[in-house]
């Protein structure tokens, strides 16, 4: 079992304004990197920002600003977001700084020395969007990205190559061995039967054309392809190559060390294949996983700023509060599936799961304790009533379902079993009819259920903190819970809860009006 967890994000462009879809990669690494350090592992968790590139050259030039200057004010808004939805990264890389340039210069000398790229010709054409090369053949008569579809460029210009061919196998051979190695396995098969059957090419890896980037050391003139940049930036956070390796060493030369790279479905090419093809060049270990996420859609296409159809998550938290959003984007869509955004859902799933299911419990629960034991909840004395030991059970299995699915990355899964657990909750309470309990003065098994109902709810809200950063701790404050009993170590015990005093509070999520948020996003949705 590995004892240390290193999660990244994809490093984002700041061409544009960051979207919903990514602040869902965002989100969920967030969730991930939580529930470990929650559990008590060392965690690094990894996002930033990939500045270099023509399409970033020519915005900042239609911006009248450097690139330099570009990125900078862009990249405040990143940050600012991930404050806003409470993204616990413990770095941000930007792909300009220093000592990303070092790691990457120092790989590119490397891969010269060892006779892994070669000088030579490329003629092709090129996709300054995706900032990808294209073959004849894949851009077809109309010369059109194969990918976003929009018009290529011509491009032959001299260039170095990456010879694919000599790590190819070693590459299949990896994957093969390990089945977690990339999934979900449909991924694996689409990168087997897409790119690699029809015959992977060597890869051109420097540009000439434009000087944004990071020259190649042996030859200047030459700017590193972007995504051999980029790419780098997941050991370059950590120090690899330069003076200061602790972080490479603890969080990726330790084999006890679980890395993870959470990409969309759009770059798994780049993750998948190449990516470890330039590790193996370098001599470094693979990642132990490459997670490929769905992309969440909008009228049935793609969301994307230059469609016009991309949906800003800040009034989204501004209105429904940081944990609405969190939970939406970790439950709506499974972890690994494509997914629709909808104004509707949105607004069903906080109504429902949040306010309804999961609030309107805490209120029930303490105006009960209120009600019947004077605001203090009573001792836990095993399991009295018919109904007490499913609960309890369901409790202990929750949690023990949780952390493999949550360890697994099933992280939608993982929370459907935590509102399974409310549901039953909630079903409890019609089960065991507290009221008539009173009203025939079955004393016993009416505190058993207060307890139960109690500890239920507190077993659901610390498994809920990792999504849900700000109800869980309203939550503990209106059940009475001790600082120390926050902590993760006791949701293994049922019964934990007994002698508290209960607080009356606020709702933790107001039931929203339908209608009148459905249309007030749609008036966020569109070209902003
Ligand atoms: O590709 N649904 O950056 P990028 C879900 N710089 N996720 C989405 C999404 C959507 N509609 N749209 C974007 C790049 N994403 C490179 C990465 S990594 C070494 C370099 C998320 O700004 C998703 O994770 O285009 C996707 O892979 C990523 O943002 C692409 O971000």
């Amino acid at each position: 079992m590995k004892n240390k967890f290193y999660i990244t994000t994809p490093i984002y462009y700041p061409s544009n304004k960051l979207h919903i879809g990514h602040a869902y990669t965002t989100v969920l690494n967030d969730v991930y990197a939580r529930f470990r350090r929650m559990q008590g592992y060392e965690t690094y968790f990894l996002t930033g920002a990939d500045e270099h590139g023509l399409k970033i050259e020519e915005n900042a030039k239609k911006a009248n600003m450097t690139p330099q200057q570009f990125v900078d004010k862009q990249v405040e808004g990143f940050k600012k977001l991930w404050d806003l939805l409470q993204i616990t990264n413990d770095d941000f890389i930007r792909t300009s700084e220093k000592r990303h340039h070092e790691t990457v210069q120092h790989i590119f000398d490397n891969m010269i020395k060892r006779g892994d790229v070669y000088l030579g010709e490329y003629e092709g054409y090129y996709c300054v969007h995706e900032e990808s090369f294209w073959t004849a053949t894949q851009v077809g008569e109309d010369k059109l990205c194969p990918e976003c579809k929009r018009p290529v460029q011509k491009a032959s210009e001299e260039t170095y190559f990456f010879k694919t061919d000599k790590y190819l196998d070693r590459l299949l051979n990896h994957m093969e061995k390990h089945p977690k190695f990339l999934t979900p396995i449909s991924r694996k098969n689409e990168m087997i039967n897409t790119f690699i059957k029809p015959g992977l090419e060597d890869l051109s890896v420097s540009r000439t054309s434009f000087t944004w980037g990071i020259p190649v050391k042996a030859n200047p003139k030459h700017v590193t392809y972007v995504w051999l940049d980029a790419l780098t930036n997941y050991i370059s956070a950590l120090g690899y190559s330069s003076n200061h390796e602790e972080l490479f060493q603890k969080f990726w030369a330790d084999e006890n060390s679980e890395i993870i790279h959470v990409v969309g479905a759009d770059i798994t090419r780049f993750h998948a294949i190449y990516w470890p093809m330039f590790l193996m060049s370098e001599g470094i270990r693979l990642p132990d996983r490459i997670f490929v996420h769905g992309l969440l859609m909008m009228k049935d296409s793609k969301m994307s700023k230059s469609r016009g159809n991309v949906v800003d998550p800040v009034p989204l938290v501004k209105r429904y509060g940081v944990d609405a959003l969190r939970y939406y984007l970790v439950r709506e869509t499974v972890f690994g599936s494509d997914g629709q955004f909808t104004p509707e859902q949105f607004v069903e799933r906080i109504n429902v799961d949040l306010a309804n299911d999961f609030g309107n419990l805490l209120h029930r629960s303490v105006s009960m304790i209120n009600k019947y034991y004077d605001g203090i909840v009573p001792q836990y004395k095993g399991d009295i009533t018919p109904f007490d030991k499913e609960l309890r059970e369901l409790a202990e299995q929750t949690v023990k379902d949780y952390e493999a699915q949550l360890g697994d990355l099933k992280i939608t899964e993982a929370f459907i079993s935590v509102f399974k657990l409310i549901s039953a909750t909630n079903k409890y309470i019609d089960n065991t009819e507290p009221w008539n309990l009173k009203k025939n003065g079955e004393d016993e098994k009416l505190a058993s259920v207060m307890n139960h109902l109690a500890n239920a709810l507190y077993v659901a809200a610390i498994l809920l903190q990792p999504v849900l950063v700000e109800a869980p701790s309203k939550l503990f404050d209106q059940l009475g819970v001790e600082e120390d009993l926050r902590d993760y170590k006791h949701v293994y015990k049922f019964g934990v809860l007994g002698g508290q005093k209960v607080n009356k509070g606020q709702p933790l999520f107001p039931r929203l009006n339908v209608e009148d948020e459905v249309e007030y996003i749609k008036s966020l949705m569109g070209d902003n």
